[in-house]
């Protein structure tokens, strides 16, 4: 099956879905053999491990050239975080050929503005897109996908912005009516109040993804009460690599000796088998003259 018939599905099942951050390769490789059924390309994640702030300071090919050596190192679909989709509508049309080009499933954009910045930095001083320009951009990457089954998700960031439940809903249905396939509700508070608020009015007419990085104690079951299709474990790859490497780099620094270490850390096999170093060597087999 498609990638993107995948991603489709997924957004479509009767049963909550998972979609588990990965920033490169690797860590996309490491979510599909967690066994998650679709991967989040998140924006923050990418730009932290390239040493940037997520405010576009990458530009939209270098975010695209880590994505398709993640579409290459998976099989499950990936839904990419194409924030603003980099531009107005044009720039977000372009994105989607591009995408469709390296494999990725879908992409998610969101109604802010060109530059963004992390809905979790002084998230109420950020403008958000006018209505009407942002379904422009959506029909825009609609019109623009060559795979009828490539996914738009639209990112509604009101709750962010310090708005209350109606500007939330009224965006919420104008991005469906500007053919998206689905929502992403986002809030930064502790509670999943504001957004079980949201899904009562909402009352499951299009399918809905969350990100509950700050109200991570809610219980999942809470999720499927509330009729939410998806659940984006948006940064938990980064942030438990970023625990493993600073203890890492201490233990080394501190210690002048691997000694302590080598016990705790993935051995050097196991590298080997992530990159499927045994494929190469069976081909070497076949395609390398005997020596
Ligand atoms: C991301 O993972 O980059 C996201 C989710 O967009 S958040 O960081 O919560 O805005
Ligand atoms: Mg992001």
């Amino acid at each position: 099956m498609k990638k993107t018939t995948k991603l489709k599905n997924l957004l479509n099942s009767q049963q909550l879905e998972f979609l588990m951050e990965a920033h490169n390769g690797l860590s996309a490789k490491i979510v599909e053999e967690a066994g998650f059924k679709g991967i989040w390309a998140s924006g923050l994640s990418i730009s932290a491990s390239m040493g940037l702030r997520d405010n576009n300071e990458a530009s939209w090919t270098q975010v695209v050239d880590i994505l398709e050596f993640m579409s290459d190192a998976t099989t499950i679909p990936i839904l990419v975080d194409g924030d603003t989709g980099y531009g107005n509508f044009n720039n977000a049309r372009r994105l989607v050929k591009k995408l469709e080009q390296i494999g990725i499933a879908g992409v998610c954009i969101e109604d802010k503005l060109f530059p963004k910045t992390n809905s979790f930095i002084n998230g109420t001083a950020q403008p958000l897109a006018p209505i009407e320009e942002f379904c422009g951009k959506i029909k825009a990457m609609k019109d623009t996908q060559m795979d009828d089954d490539f996914i738009v998700v639209a990112r509604v960031e009101a709750f962010i912005a310090g708005w209350g439940i109606k500007e939330v809903l009224a965006r919420a249905e104008a991005y469906r009516q500007a053919g998206a396939d689905a929502i992403l509700i986002h809030s930064k508070n502790s509670d999943f109040e504001q957004i079980a608020d949201f899904m009562k009015e909402w009352n499951r007419r299009h399918p809905v993804l969350i990100v509950p990085t700050m109200y991570y104690s809610t219980p999942t079951s809470e999720f499927v009460k509330s009729g939410v299709n998806a659940v984006i474990w948006a940064n938990h790859n980064l942030r438990a690599s970023i625990t493993a490497m600073q203890n890492v780099s201490k233990q080394i620094q501190k210690d002048g000796s691997l000694h302590q270490v080598e016990n705790s850390i993935a051995n050097v096999n196991e590298i080997f088998r992530l990159q499927n170093a045994k494929e190469l060597q069976i081909a070497e087999m076949k395609y390398l003259p005997l020596t």
